[in-house]
């Protein structure tokens, strides 16, 4: 048998083993070793084709009914994943599917209406920028996963806590306004246009309401955390001098701009874009924006400027607010290629073997260090160059290329297959993390995410390869019978588990994984726009399911 039909045969067979419940609890350490074993290695070549058909039609015609989730006089986007062509890998992408399951199904035990997902001790976990009270954060966050894998009675489940027992006035703690915005908002907005069920946009609105006052400060520029009880809002002690960050002021505008469309109510835009319009006018250092901007005075705090950990999203975001303005919203394009030329002019290099990667500037001194969270570049230049198509689309796609091969470099280079938080370029190492306190994987989405823009933009096979070792790793090393756990040191050959189940596994790494093996027809990049956070928004104008309210 040639290793291909082996590979075939043995995704087959773990089609058949995820869909009769057994994958589950035999829980294999590795999707393409274990699982054959215990099927036994004796299946006539022959049988596979049949193994291969069965059951998959049987799970499709069971899973994918999206009649089952009906809705009063609206209409819901039917994700029809039976009309595939053969782009679609199908055995992989169930596959993903039985990975959020899996997921899902243990946060449901063991934590069910809380925040995350501890998988070993299984209970409840809270990072503290959700605040104190559980707010259901897998939930919001992972539930557009859900519907866009056809799990809908999983949907149904989530959507029917969020209407029964989401109690927005009940919070009375600091909340992140960023990470609310892009995982609640961004979240429930993504339900609302892929199901036009107004309880989304309803509560979405309720949440939005309750950031409004962060905005009250002497420049309109937000504080990062905002009490849902009080309204009293403040900065992070350790960010320069009561500074806000880029990359939480800076990652707003998709969620506030279509609120505001699909609500009627222009205040979360004005709030947005006076941010714009703050920013805009601002004197800039060489043409790069600090990761640090007070809001009091209006002025920037230390020089501190990033691709990665503080100013990641913001760049996204100048990009992705053109797009999900159907390219009207020229500003936020020419300001995204104006900050790219500086960023990749002063803190783009090449290291001696040849790995280009996005270095950090701290007054002027560049440090060689680039973050995981920094790898979500790749997907982004590679997304500007085939929409932008100016005179800078050659060079954008060359550097999406060479970083997106630098961040699978960082995953090759350790033990475990999977990425550090950090990782250098010194004289004696390169895309390796030093420190031991930059060697941890917390489940995140970025290198994933930029396999996924790649592979639809250029086809090149190379980025499935990629993805499925980045499955194989997850399987292998983070999955636990409670869900996935995050770990301590990917050089490790026995990695401790960290023992929390990051809600953005759900909205982002399984979702980019799952939309890897998918058609392009499947959330096209010519109708949908990504927040940050993996939740799909419809583009103005060309999307039928943008759902803009009648004025
Ligand atoms: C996510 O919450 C978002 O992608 C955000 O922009 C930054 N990082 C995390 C996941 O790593």
């Amino acid at each position: 048998m040639s290793s291909k039909a082996a590979t075939s045969g043995i995704l087959s067979a773990l089609v058949v083993v995820a869909w009769t419940g057994v994958y589950l609890s035999r829980h294999p350490r590795s999707p393409l070793d274990e699982p054959a074993d215990q099927l036994g290695n004796d299946i006539p070549e022959d049988d596979y084709d049949d193994i291969m058909f069965y059951p998959m039609d049987e799970a499709i015609n069971t899973t994918n009914d999206t009649s089952s989730y009906i809705l009063n006089g609206t209409d819901v986007m039917v994700i029809n994943t039976t009309d595939v062509s053969n782009e679609t890998d199908i055995e992989k992408r169930e596959f993903i599917k039985e990975m959020m399951k899996h997921a899902w199904g243990n946060y449901m035990k063991y934590a069910w209406g809380k925040n995350e997902l501890r998988p070993i001790t299984k209970r409840a976990h809270s990072a503290s920028i959700f605040g104190s009270m559980p707010v259901g954060a897998t939930i919001l966050d992972g539930l557009d996963t859900l519907f866009i894998m056809g799990l809908n009675d999983e949907f149904k489940q989530g959507r029917d806590w969020i209407a029964n027992d989401l109690n927005i006035d009940a919070l009375s703690s600091d909340v992140s306004v960023f990470e609310v915005n892009i995982r609640f908002i961004g979240g429930l907005l993504a339900c609302y246009a892929l199901t036009g069920d107004t309880i989304f946009r309803d509560k979405a609105q309720q949440i939005a309401d309750k950031l409004l006052p962060a905005f009250q400060t002497p420049t309109g520029i937000p504080n990062a955390l905002v009490n849902f009880k009080s309204g009293a809002s403040k900065n992070y002690g350790w960010a320069s001098g009561g500074s806000s960050i880029l990359s939480e002021f800076g990652t707003l505008h998709l969620e506030f701009a279509y609120l505001s469309d699909v609500t009627g109510n222009p205040i979360y835009r004005s709030k947005v874009d006076h941010i714009r319009q703050f920013i805009r006018t601002l004197e800039k250092p060489k043409g790069l924006y600090p990761n640090y901007l007070n809001p009091k005075t209006g002025k920037w705090g230390q020089h501190h400027m990033s691709m990665g950990a503080l100013g990641d999203s913001f760049y996204e975001y100048l990009l992705k607010a053109w797009i999900q303005s159907n390219k009207e919203d020229n500003e936020a394009r020419q300001m995204f290629d104006d900050a790219m030329q500086a960023v990749m002019q002063h803190m783009l290099h090449t290291s001696p073997s040849g790995l280009m990667y996005f270095a950090e500037l701290k007054f002027d001194r560049l440090e060689h260090k680039m973050d995981h969270l920094g790898c979500f570049s790749g997907g982004l230049l590679a997304l500007g160059a085939k929409s932008l198509k100016n005179e800078m689309s050659e060079r954008y796609m060359e550097v999406a290329d060479k970083i997106t091969h630098t961040c699978h470099e960082s995953y090759d280079r350790s033990y475990t297959k999977l990425g550090p938080e950090s990782f250098r370029f010194t004289e004696g190492a390169e895309a390796r993390a030093l420190k031991s306190s930059e060697k941890y994987y917390i489940l995140r989405p970025e290198v994933i995410e930029s396999y996924f823009y790649m592979y639809r933009l250029t086809k090149d096979q190379k980025y499935r390869d990629w993805g499925w070792e980045a499955v194989e790793a997850l399987e292998r090393h983070c999955r636990v019978p409670g869900g996935y756990t995050g770990l301590k040191n990917v050089y490790s050959e026995d990695p401790m588990q960290d023992d929390v189940q990051q809600s953005f596994f759900l909205a982002e790494t399984l979702k980019y994984l799952y939309l890897l093996f998918s058609d392009d027809s499947l959330f096209s990049l010519d109708q949908w726009v990504f927040n940050t956070e993996a939740h799909p928004l419809p583009i103005k104008g060309i999307n039928p399911y943008y759902r803009e309210a009648a004025v």
